[in-house]
């Protein structure tokens, strides 16, 4: 058993995905940025990533941009008497000290009208606008269909 569990411990690095790697920006740390493989390009394709604010001011994601679609945006998932809806929302506080994720049946970005299939093992750029740090670039990493995000361990 003890063997075992050295062995696991072993392979995580190997399993860790390069979306889990954090890109700083001031000081907010942006990580874990990934996708869903879609079906062509009729149905919206998803993002979602984890932003933590280490600094002492608070901020704000005001919004994303990718090639990968011609209307990217935020949404919210919100269930309210049995019925689930997605509200757009123009803007997502980052409170100082606080991680914020967006994450399947929380908030999200949403890519209406993809320019192209999102193809599983691909990447590609998502830039996040916030109202201190600035626009940020990072790779979404696209999983598999069903995935529910990367095994960052
Ligand atoms: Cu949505």
């Amino acid at each position: 058993m003890k063997l075992l569990f050295v062995l696991s411990l072993l392979a995580i690095p190997g399993t860790a995905s390069a979306a889990c790697e954090a890109v700083q920006a001031g000081d907010l740390a942006v990580s874990g940025v990934w996708s869903r493989a879609s079906i062509g390009t009729s149905r919206p394709g998803v993002v979602y990533v984890t932003i933590r604010n280490d600094g002492v001011e608070d901020d704000t994601l005001t919004g994303i941009a990718t090639p990968a679609a011609a209307m990217p945006m935020l949404h919210e998932s919100v269930m309210e008497d049995g019925i689930a809806t997605m509200p757009h929302v123009m803007a997502i506080p980052v409170p100082a000290g606080a991680t914020v994720a967006l994450e399947p049946g929380g908030l999200h970005a949403m890519l209406m009208d993809l320019t192209a299939p999102l193809k599983e093992g691909g990447t590609f750029p998502v830039t996040l606008t916030f109202e201190r740090a600035g626009p940020v670039t990072v790779e979404a990493e696209i999983l598999s269909l069903a995935s529910q995000g990367p095994d960052c361990g």
